[in-house]
């Protein structure tokens, strides 16, 4: 069956009985109970020196799981919930009243799922290290050269005013790599919300609000983000790639 979730959803309404049909439409009429905070992937302290414990487990286990709550209030049982990238990438179909607590917290949820993810301790724990394979040469030929790829990424991260991310993207409009930033907890993933330009599937993500390093490194977010890349999973980074 080939359905988009809102065809999935005009059908559901249409036949009424989620007891009639498979998979995604029953799912989909019965709504789900939207997502729960994803465990981190290693230790509090794995990631010790670029990134200190406390800051992970504040940043984990307050700020993520806020998003994560904040999320499922706001979408409350609604049909596909749990399917937060869906959600992002619809956004603008979603009604007005929830639309900008979604917009906030649904990005939080994902950002930082995939944050923690491309993210290891690291030498033998996976971080750090340089890309490899396919990535390394879809780098080198987008920008350059990997070292070439790295200042340009270090430059946006240090580049945004307040809150937000720098990400490495799969740009949708040209298939390329490209490295953009997105205030807040805007996601590439938000087409229709974000810069045409900044669409695309994330590869690669910093957080850079102030939450993420200001316990360790108060406002030296540039030692803060030179550090990030000794415990970069490029390993993960390059899965994403596909
Ligand atoms: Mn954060």
């Amino acid at each position: 069956m080939n359905l988009t979730r809102r065809d999935a959803l005009k059908h559901t309404a249409l036949l009424g009985a989620a007891a009639a049909v498979p998979g995604v439409l029953a799912r989909a009429a019965a709504g789900d109970g939207g997502v729960s905070l994803p465990p981190l992937p290693y230790a509090e302290d794995a990631l010790v020196p670029a990134i200190d414990a406390r800051t992970m487990r504040i940043h984990h286990g307050r700020h993520h799981a806020g998003y994560t709550r904040k999320y499922n209030d706001a979408m409350s049982g609604r049909a596909g919930a749990s399917d937060v990238k869906d959600v992002l990438e619809h956004l603008r179909d979603l009604p007005a009243d929830i639309r900008t607590s979604v917009r906030r917290n649904g990005g939080g949820y994902l950002n930082h799922d995939l944050f923690w993810k491309v993210m290891a301790p690291p030498g033998r724990g996976g971080g750090g290290g340089a890309p490899r394979g396919d990535l390394a040469a879809r780098l080198t030929k987008d920008f350059g050269s990997v070292g070439a790829f790295k200042r340009v990424f270090s430059e946006a991260a240090g580049g945004v005013f307040g809150s937000g991310w720098a990400w490495l993207i799969l740009r949708e409009s040209d298939g390329r790599l490209a490295v953009v930033t997105t205030p807040n907890q805007d996601s590439p993933w938000m087409k229709g919300v974000v810069s045409p330009e900044s669409v695309g599937t994330p590869l690669l993500g910093l957080d850079v609000w102030e939450h993420a390093y200001y316990l360790q490194y108060q406002n030296r977010r540039s030692d803060y983000i030179d550090n990030w890349w000794k415990v970069v999973n490029w390993q993960e980074v390059a899965q994403r790639l596909g």
